[in-house]
This record gives C-alpha cells, structure tokens and sequence, in this order.
C-alpha cells in the first residue's frame, strides 16, 4: 500500500488506485481470512491509505509461560535493555521464532480445551471468560514476535521462518473460530447474561458474535453449506482479479498523438514494428496520460480501454459475486450482503451508509458545478467545441492547478529534513495530548535504524505506551506503510494492566550518503496520519486486549489518523516542522503554507463526488437482487458527477476493482472517516493548540475500550451527534 500520494483524493474510475497494486498481497489472504484480517489489518481505499497489521490474531497463554518468556529474555539478553512492561521479543532467530509459535499454539489448545469442558451448569465469568480474555492478551505480544519480523527482518531466513509461523498461528486460530465446544460454552455464559460490568459484557458480546458470525449457531447441513459458498466467492474474486491483473493488452500511439507527456516518459516506453509507442493498460501508464496527454481522443480511447479491461465477460463475474454474497449473508440472518457488511461498523446500517453519501454529494454540488464549469471553459479555449468528458478531468485539473499554484513540490521538500519533522510531531502530541516521546537507547532492536520510545504522560510522568519507529526503506523489508499493535492494553487476572505497545513501519529513502534526508510533503502527511494510529494504539486503556487494539471498528480507526493530517495544512504546524536543510533559521514561507492549504482543497468537491459515485454503486449492489449493473453505473455516473455520462463502451466491472476484494458494501469508509475527522478538527481544535480539548479527546475518544458504539464515543465528545457540516464548510472557504 503506497501511502499517502498524493493527500487528495484520487479520481477512483480514471486512475487506478493504489488498491490494485495491492491485489495480489491482497489475495493471498482467502477470503475466509480476509473476514478475521479485515480486522487488524485494514487498508485504506482509493488514495494511500494505510496498512495497520496486527497479524495474527488472538490465542492464549497462561501465565507462567509469559512469566518464563520474561525471564529467559532478561537472562539472555541481559546487556540489552529490557522494556519493563513489555512482553514483545525482538530479533529471534528462525529456530526460536518456530518454536514459540508452536509453544503459543499448544498453550491455545490447552486453554481452548478447559473451557469447552466446563460443564454448561457451571460457567461463570472465571472459568469461562476471563481465561479467554487472558490467554488473549499474554499471547498477543507473543503471536506479534513471531509475525513481525516477516516484514523488517533483515535475515531471509528469519522472514521464512516468520511467515511460517504466522500461517500456523492463522490457522490455528481459524480452526478455534470455528470450535462448536468453545463457543456452546460462551454462549451458554452469554446467555446467563452476569456481568461484571459494560466493557466486560461487551466483550462477551463480541465474542459470540464472531463465532456466530462464522456460522457456528446454524445447523450442520447449513454450515457447510456457508463454507460451500465462503469457497465460491474466494475462487470467483480470484478470477476476477487475475483477469484484470493478467491484462496486458496496450494502445499504440504516434508521438504526436502524446503529446504533452514528459521526455522522459515518452523515452520508456517500449516500441512497436511499425514505430508505434506502446501504451500499456496499467496504472502508471494510464495515469500519467490522463494528467498530461494533450490529445482528448488520446485520453479518451486509453480512458476507455482502460475502463473495459476485461471485457463483457467479466461482468458476469461480478454479478455471480455479487449474489453469492447476498447468499452467504442470508444464511446468516442478514437480509442482504450490505446489512451483514455493514453491521459491525460505525454505520450499522446501509440505510445509514446511503444518507451519509447522499447528503455529502447533495451538499457538494454547487462547488462541484463550479469547478466543473472552469475546467470546462478551459477545455474550450484548449480544444474548441469539443463536449467535456470524465477522461478530461484529471487533464485539466492538472492544468488548473498549475496555473493556479505557485507550489513546487521539490522546493518544498528542501525544508522538511526528517529530523526536524520528526521532532516537531513529537512536539505537537506533547502539547495537543500531553504525550511525551523519550528515547531509550541501547534497546534490544533488529535493525541499527529502529528507535524506541517510551510514552510519558506528560502530567504524571507514568510510562503509557512504547513505540517503535522502524522508518527507512532497506532490502528485504515491507514496502508499505503501517502501523502494527505489537501489545494491547488489558487488565490481567492479577490486576496489573499491561500497556500498548505499537510498531511504526514506513519506507523513508535515506539520502545518498545514506544518512537520513529530506521529507516529501506527501510523506510528512503520511508520518502525521501513522502517528495518529500510534496515539490510538497508545492511549488506549480498554480492560480487553481482543486481538488487537487497533482491531477497532474500521469506519473508527482511520478518524485519529486522518484527525491528525489536519496539521500538515495549519501554517503554525508547518512552521514547526520545517527548515531549510542548509539552515534550519529559514521556515516555509507564509505564502506557501497558505498555497499548500488552498491546493489541498483545489477541485476536492469533484473528486469526492467521484470517489461517491463508486460507494453508492456499491452499496447498492450488496443492497438488493437483481440489479442491472451497467445501468445502474449508467444512471448513477450522470446523477452524480453533474450530467457528465460514463464514457461510452466502459464497464463497471473493469473501472471497480474494489468492489470485489475486501471492500465489499465497505467503500465508503474512507470517506466517512475523513468527513467527521475534519468535523472534530474544525469545531474542537481549528488551528489552534488547546491541550485541553486534546486531554478530553484522549480520554473521551481513545481511551475506552470497545463498550460503548464508536458513535456515542464521538457524540460525547463532541456534544452532539457528528456531522458532515464542518467538512463542507471548509471547502466552500478554501476553494478557489
Ligand atoms: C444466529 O445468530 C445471528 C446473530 O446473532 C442471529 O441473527 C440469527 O438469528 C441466529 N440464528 C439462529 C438459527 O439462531
Ligand atoms: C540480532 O541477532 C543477531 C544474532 O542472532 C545478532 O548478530 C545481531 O547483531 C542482532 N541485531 C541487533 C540489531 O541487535
Ligand atoms: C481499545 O482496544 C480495545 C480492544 O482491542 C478495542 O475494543 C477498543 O475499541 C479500542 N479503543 C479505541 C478508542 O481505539
Ligand atoms: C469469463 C472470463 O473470464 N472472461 C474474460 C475476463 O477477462 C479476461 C482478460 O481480459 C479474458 O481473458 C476472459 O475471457
Ligand atoms: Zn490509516
């Protein structure tokens, strides 16, 4: 997942996200998996958003086999600093890696099997439900050892030892998802109803709800016909995909007809018999000639090619998808595969889901229709009479934009030296949340690069969190950007509470002397967002530690991150974080932190209005039977984007990849996220730092535990319920 390029939203249809290149990573989770994975590791859609793996997930531990990890970590590693508190091991070997895999597995069986032997008479929250809950949160730490070095070790052998040991500890902890013993007991408990108190029925809740969302309370000859189906979709999106990703069909082009593409572009590009330039229906291609190619028939024929990859036959892969969906949520009680979707999410409605988008395309016409209408007088004084069409859009924003901002990106990047940024993110969390960053050097890490800090309260000085930063790219590591909870917070039997631990991983490309360089403005955005995940992970005082604590509700878990990209755009901010490399005196200038500001704002209500038109096509696909899909695209594109049509010849089914692996009647998370973070920046923290509404945030939004909904979480801090009113607003002010 290519992070954070560029802060804006993309034009979904016309540029291919950055979702597909994800396809293939994507696709080797089953779908089955994808379920339990959804929920520790999202992605965000569309733009660069973000991996947050928390690998495997939960299982079990007693304690005295995390008490004899502690001490053999001390013992060995006694020259080492040894985190108090934390009980993640780093830099194991590929032997030791396995081993305690398999130890983390036998210990779960061991656990699993006590409580499905509890006779239904006698289940108490003792010996039913806190041993889960125990076993969840020693062995989180453990399971995350063994998983992450996959992606930063710099040993090969090590990173095969550790994706070893992950699709043992998967399969594991599939196989206990779906135990009937286990779950007639927790039920049973359920059932009883004793609470200790909200958090703790909440979780209990959770917990009968993910085996019964895996078909553990339906009849036999039902469940399997579940798993039936469950296979289907899995081979029906693999198909779908491979066909999109097997195309390798191209356009050829005279040089005159690219005209306006880089020299340097143009040189690449592999050639013909006949001379031609070959234009390859791939992502960076395509883009680069819908930005830059002069020539509308140009952009339009790639447009359009490009939008019927695969052709009608496709289309019917979709459609069969689509109703095996809605199969596999009717078996399970949901009368669609939207309601199942959606039901564990902030929105828990589709009905919901369909508001939300309508009133934001509703409220963003009348900027969007401005925007329009300047790119369209622009087309006519660039190409006559000639009508406007979706494939000229990103040509002539480009256009616009050049025009209209001073902004030159690589200039820019000449004031942001990562040591700076990086001190100034940590001055600003200090003084928003009272968060205090210290390093402790010397600790046991896998690579010189990775630091770790500790994570003060700033009031009380009481140790929160760590955070390690493992940021520059290096061979062998995960090319993607994220955020992994490496131990979640909880409240141990013995009533000492484990604190978070979380792992920041991103791609930073060292100068050339290899010493660490300068930050492009995308990146620095990207840095923000991460840190947002970081807090979250680090503020978070649940009593559970349920697989992860970024295992939160997706429509919730990007609101922090996306909350705290609102900074890069505030001229205080970015004053704070920059400095001319060769002297750091020099800030950005006034002019530029207010381009930066306008720019992020340029043609944004048309690009969402794109970015709404794929949702509401989703959701209404997983909503009802029997849609005809291509008119539907039809209808909506012209409903939505102002009267412009879909481009004659293209096909949904080629323009959404999305749709089809791991987003279903999910698009619209992103944008609901990003919605009511701006509505949290704008009416609690303008740009203005206030410790104490930080403070509040901490302890009304990232504190609690899963107990209360994720919107009640927000209206509370809010004072009232969250509202697209403030995100709309700001970009009435900030447009053109
Ligand atoms: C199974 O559980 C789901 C979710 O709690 C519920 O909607 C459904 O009615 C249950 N089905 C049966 C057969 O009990
Ligand atoms: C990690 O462990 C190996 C030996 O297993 C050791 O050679 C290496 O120096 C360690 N790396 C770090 C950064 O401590
Ligand atoms: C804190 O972690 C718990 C356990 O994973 C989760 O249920 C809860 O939603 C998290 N809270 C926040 C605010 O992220
Ligand atoms: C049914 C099917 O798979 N149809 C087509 C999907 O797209 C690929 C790639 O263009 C074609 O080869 C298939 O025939
Ligand atoms: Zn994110």
């Amino acid at each position: 997942m290519i992070p954070h390029f560029p802060p804006k939203t993309k034009f979904p249809s016309l540029v291919p996200s950055e979702q597909e290149k994800d396809t293939a990573e994507k696709m080797a989770e089953s779908e089955a998996n994808r379920e339990k994975m959804d929920q520790h590791k999202h992605k965000k859609t569309h733009r660069g958003l973000i991996a947050l793996t928390g690998a495997a997930a939960v299982v079990a531990i007693t304690a005295n086999l995390a008490l004899t990890f502690i001490k053999y970590h001390k013992e060995k590693k006694s020259s080492k600093k040894y985190l108090a508190g934390s009980n993640v091991r780093v830099n194991l070997t590929a032997s030791e890696i396995l081993k305690l895999a398999d130890q983390i597995i036998s210990k779960s069986n061991k656990v699993h099997n006590s409580v499905a032997s509890v006779p239904l008479d006698k289940v108490t929250y003792s010996n039913v439900i806190s041993p889960l809950a125990e076993l969840q949160a020693q062995q989180f730490p453990l399971i995350q050892s063994c998983v992450f070095p996959k992606m930063v070790s710099t040993r090969e052998d090590v990173r095969k030892a550790s994706a070893e040991a992950e699709q043992r500890i998967d399969a594991h902890i599939d196989m206990c998802s779906k135990r009937e013993d286990v779950y007639i007991v927790v039920k049973a408990f359920a059932t009883k109803g004793e609470w200790i108190n909200a958090e703790a029925r909440s979780f209990v809740q959770i917990l009968v709800r993910d085996f019964e969302r895996n078909g553990l309370n339906l009849t036999a000859s039902k469940r399997e016909e579940l798993l039936r189906l469950r296979a289907q979709i899995d081979e029906l999106s693999l198909r779908y995909i491979q066909n999109l990703n097997d195309d390798s069909k191209f356009l050829p082009f005279k040089e005159a007809e690219l005209a306006g593409l880089p020299p340097e572009f143009l040189k690449c590009l592999d050639k013909s018999d006949d001379g031609k330039l070959k234009i390859y229906l791939r992502s960076h291609h395509v883009a680069a000639v819908l930005e830059f190619c002069k020539v509308g028939t140009t952009r339009r024929m790639v447009s359009r090619a490009y939008g019927n990859r695969c052709g009608e036959a496709n289309l019917s892969i979709l459609e069969n998808l689509v109703q095996q969906r809605h199969k596999y949520a009717r078996l399970l009680g949901y009368s669609n595969y939207a309601e199942y979707a959606v039901d564990v999410r902030m929105a828990k409605t589709p009905m919901k889901v369909f508001e939300f988008l309508e009133d934001l395309s509703t409220s963003l016409t009348e900027l969007a229709m401005k925007e329009l209408d300047m790119l369209k007088d622009l087309k006519k004084k660039e190409e006559g009479e000639f009508p406007f069409g979706i494939e000229d859009l990103l040509y002539y924003v480009k256009r616009v934009e050049d025009q209209n901002y001073d902004l030159d990106f690589g200039e820019l990047k000449q004031y942001l030296p990562i040591s700076l940024v990086l001190s100034g993110i940590f001055k600003i969390l200090q003084d928003l949340f009272g968060l205090k960053f210290e390093e402790i050097a010397g600790a046991d890490v896998w690579h010189s690069d990775v630091r770790v800090f500790s994570v003060l309260d700033l009031g009380s000085s009481e140790i929160l969190g760590y955070c390690y930063l493992d940021l520059f790219s290096r061979e062998g590591k995960y090319g993607h950007t994220c955020v992994m909870a490496l131990q979640n917070s909880a409240l141990t039997l013995s009533g000492e509470h484990q604190i978070p631990v979380a792992l920041l991983i991103s791609q930073i490309q060292k100068d050339g002397n290899g010493s660490p360089g300068l930050l492009k403005f995308s990146e620095v955005v990207g840095l923000f967002h991460e840190f947002g995940h970081v807090i979250q992970q680090i503020c978070n005082r649940s009593s559970f530690a349920r697989f992860s604590g970024l295992r939160v509700d997706p429509d919730f878990v990007e609101i922090p991150a996306q909350l705290l990209e609102n900074w890069c755009y505030e001229t205080f901010c970015l004053k704070l974080i920059s400095g001319f490399h060769q002297d750091i005196t020099k800030l950005i200038k006034d002019d530029t932190c207010e381009s930066i500001k306008r720019w992020r704002a340029s043609f944004s209500a048309l690009k969402l209005k794109q970015e709404i038109l794929y949702c509401l096509f989703d959701q209404i696909i997983h909503s009802a039977d029997n849609i005809d899909i291509r008119e539907l695209f039809k209808h909506l594109h012209s409903k939505v984007m102002l009267g412009l049509p879909a481009l004659e010849g293209t096909n949904p089914a080629s323009c959404f990849p999305s749709s089809v692996i791991g987003y279903e009647a999910a698009c619209y998370s992103r944008v609901w996220s990003e919605v009511f973070a701006a509505d949290i920046f704008a009416s609690k923290f303008c740009n203005d730092v206030n410790q104490h509404v930080g403070m509040q945030f901490r302890k009304k939004v990232l504190a609690p535990g899963g107990a209360k909904d994720s919107i009640e979480v927000l209206s509370d801090f809010l004072g009232r319920e969250p509202s697209i009113g403030a995100y709309i607003e700001n970009k009435v002010k900030y447009n053109l």
